[in-house]
């Protein structure tokens, strides 16, 4: 059996719910591509900083290739690439058929300085398995709505999903006036970008419903405007934000959060479709619970911190028991085009142990699954609840 369910789990495209490419329209900020990037990772950046002596000051003050150098340097040649950020990047090379145990970037440079930017992307995408990904679209970057400004030929491949978490998070920043002029900011915006979905990344201390700014800008603004446009709501709850400063991205860090703040905002909006994930691992069980009593809970991915495999297998493990196939498994998060191919590569390994040992189960208790309901079960969690939930 387990030969048949991975020749379907990696035969099954997948469509990939959250993160953070951009079509090339987007300049070279934020589409990211190709071994800098890829070396130069911020789950990386932090990583480096456990073995070397150079301080956030010096590491930044470097040029990127200087920094991609640096990181090669420190965790793939002075020792072996053991984290699972590492194990990504040497994946990579190795689909592309580049050395993974080289001395430095040149010949991967040249590889990548080789490709056309745009067949590079169909390129990626099948080596993936992947057919569709939402991008991360924040409104509030004035560089990224310029570019929506000016208007560009959308690719049918990357969706957009509108961020807003300026809005919810640093009131004055995202500050949009009385909620008539906060629901017509919003209205513009989703009208100009056809977004499949909004969301906003939250602290752990988020509650629902209290006496805050942001609880009345959920209630007044945010549900009824997605009600409205009939959009879900994404929910990333469960990260501190920059637990150390000086080291940027690399620098944020998690907590646990309240889950029944989630199960009040389902249970108050039963007409508003809701997307969740949560970053600590102490919450998992609690989410499952809540997404038994809500049928507009949707959750989804193994985030962040949570996406490494003993932790995605235990999630995951735990999901199928308590949910069948009526979740998202995994998004890739990916912020470096080429990501999307390990990151998808160790999903599916994870999703392969998995249903195979809740399929074992199923026939120990006296029945055994045929190859078209093991089909249904993974298109269910590769794409289907995707479309079902986001593709009205
Ligand atoms: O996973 C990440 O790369 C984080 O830095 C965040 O981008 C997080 O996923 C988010 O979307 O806020
Ligand atoms: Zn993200």
């Amino acid at each position: 059996m387990r030969a048949q369910i991975e020749q379907i789990v990696n035969n099954t495209i997948a469509i990939d719910l959250h993160t953070h490419l951009y079509t090339p329209h987007f300049g070279p900020a934020i589409h990211l591509w190709g071994i800098d990037e890829l070396v130069t990772y911020h789950y990386l950046v932090a990583e480096q900083f456990r073995f070397c002596s150079l301080t956030p000051a010096q590491f930044w003050a470097m040029s990127k290739q200087q920094q991609a150098d640096h990181i090669w340097q420190t965790l793939f040649v002075d020792r072996a690439p053991l984290s699972e950020a590492c194990r990504g990047v040497i994946g990579v090379l190795k689909s592309f058929g580049l050395d993974t145990s080289a001395p430095n970037l040149k010949d991967a440079r040249e590889f990548f300085r080789a490709q056309d930017p745009y067949q590079h992307i169909t390129n990626v995408f099948q080596l993936a398995g992947i057919s569709q990904c939402v991008m991360t679209n924040d409104v509030f970057d004035p560089n990224e709505a310029a570019v929506w400004e000016k208007g560009f030929e959308r690719d049918p491949r990357y969706h957009a999903a509108l961020r807003i978490d300026p809005m919810l998070n640093e009131p004055h920043a995202g500050y949009k006036g009385s909620v008539a002029e906060s629901r017509k900011f919003l209205d513009a915006w989703i009208e100009r970008m056809k977004p499949l979905y909004m969301a906003v990344s939250l602290p752990p201390s988020f509650q629902y419903p209290e006496e805050t700014r942001r609880a009345q800008i959920l209630r007044d603004v945010i549900f009824p405007t997605c009600k409205e446009h009939n959009i879900p709501f994404a929910m990333m709850i469960g990260v501190r934000k920059r637990v150390n400063p000086p080291l940027g991205d690399a620098g944020d860090s998690l907590g646990h959060a309240d889950a029944g703040a989630v199960e009040r905002i389902c249970y108050e909006n039963p007409h508003n479709r809701f997307l969740v994930t949560m970053l600590s691992r102490e919450n998992q069980h609690e989410l499952c619970i809540a997404a038994r009593k809500f049928s507009n809970l949707m959750i989804f991915g193994c985030w962040w911190f949570l996406n490494n495999p003993s932790i995605v297998r235990e999630i995951t493990a735990e999901r199928i028991e308590l949910l069948g196939a009526s979740f998202i498994p995994q998004h890739s998060d990916a912020r470096i085009l080429e990501q999307v191919i390990y990151k998808w590569t160790h999903t599916r390994r994870a999703l392969v142990d998995c249903l195979e040992s809740a399929y074992h189960a199923l026939v120990l208790d006296g029945r055994h699954p045929t190859a078209a309901e093991i089909q249904k079960d993974v298109d269910a969690m590769l794409h289907g609840n995707f479309t079902k939930w986001l593709i009205k």
